[in-house]
């Protein structure tokens, strides 16, 4: 074999593995693609974040892939993460349903060159560049016991109807409001924190789980609701049973499903961000994240389109996150005119 030749194949052989290794990470079509991943399908709530999350990715001129699991479970999440890795997606932003089970897979993403965000509930800090939290976690869990308080003018049971047992948003608003109560002791002395029923974020598990309290407590005089999906059937239920007034229903609800609720009285007053922000706020993170202007710092700066500048700060997880704003109090002299709009 000539000298030369003999110089040729190692080359090759050199070069060959390298060149195959660059075409398996980048994209076939140079198209930009940016993806959300929410808890599970059927949750008008989701729908609204998906929305926002699409309207912002089409309006930076990228494409947008919105998916959802039919079970709000980890395994389906991992699923969908493995199929948009094998898409070589730029970026995945996920609702997570549990706080280190994704985990692997997360990593493994962002082993791939993807950049990783969660939004509305987080994902552990190993997991994700930053969070973006829809409002203060802290404030969120207090003001919801403050309405019970209120509502049961400051007497007898509570119960909570939370989502599921491992959704790391509700399970922190949960735990905020445990420390409400244990931290003013004296002033809840006489309300009492009976059960924290799991709906999973699904309708007829929602109303089975709200009919179990009312079996369990008759005495029950306000259940709280955390969730969009759980507060509409509490609201539901109650109304259907004529318990209006007898028992309040209160958390966080969408103003298009608890319009009803709060004009018949079943619940008197509830709290929520605009879903479609969440989302809109997420797709300016996220393509910023994976162009490397955003790496998560605390400190960090960044403008989301149409709602302006945002900054990264800690959180109380220990990793970082962006906080879209204050949560707002949805009420009979302002649900007309937010029913419409979300
Ligand atoms: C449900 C979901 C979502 C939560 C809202 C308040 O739709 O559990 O994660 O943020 O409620």
């Amino acid at each position: 074999m000539k000298k030369t030749t003999f110089l040729l194949i190692i080359l090759a052989m050199v070069l060959l593995p390298a060149t195959m290794a660059f075409a398996a990470g980048t994209k076939d079509d140079g198209v930009e693609r940016h993806a959300f991943i929410f808890k599970n399908t059927g949750n008008p709530y989701g729908d609204k974040q998906m929305q926002g999350f699409a309207d912002g990715i089409e309006e930076m001129g990228f494409e947008a892939i919105t998916r959802a699991p039919d079970q709000p479970t980890a395994e389906a999440q991992i699923q969908i993460i493995e199929q948009l890795i094998a898409q070589k997606v730029d970026s995945i932003s996920i609702t997570g349903n549990d706080f280190d089970a994704l985990q692997p897979a997360l990593r493994k993403a962002m082993d791939a060159g993807i950049a990783i965000l969660s939004a509305d509930s987080a994902v552990n800090p190993e997991s994700r560049i930053t969070h973006i939290n829809q409002a203060d976690s802290e404030m969120i869990g207090r003001t919801l016991i403050q309405a019970a308080y209120d509502m049961a003018e400051g007497a007898g049971e509570i119960a909570v109807l939370s989502a599921t047992s491992q959704a790391s948003n509700q399970n922190l608003w949960i735990e905020w409001m445990k420390k409400e109560l244990d931290e003013n002791s004296g002033k809840y002395a006489n309300l009492k924190l009976v059960r924290i029923a799991y709906g999973d974020d699904l309708r007829d598990k929602s109303v089975s789980e709200t009919e179990g309290l009312l079996q369990s407590f008759p005495n029950l005089e306000v259940i709280i609701a955390p969730t969009t999906v759980g507060i509409a059937a509490a609201g539901r239920v109650i109304t259907d049973r004529g318990l209006i007034g007898q028992i309040d229903v209160t958390g966080l609800g969408l103003p298009s499903e608890m319009a009803e609720y709060i004009e018949n009285g079943s619940c008197p007053y509830m709290f929520l961000w605009n879903p479609i922000d969440v989302g809109y706020l997420t797709a300016y993170a996220a393509v910023a994240a994976s162009r490397g202007e955003l790496t998560g710092a605390a400190g960090e700066f960044f403008s989301a389109g149409r709602l302006g500048e945002f900054s990264v700060v800690k959180a109380s997880d220990g990793g970082t996150e962006v906080l879209l704003g204050a949560p707002f109090k949805f009420e009979p002299s302002n649900i007309g005119e937010w029913k419409s709009v979300y």
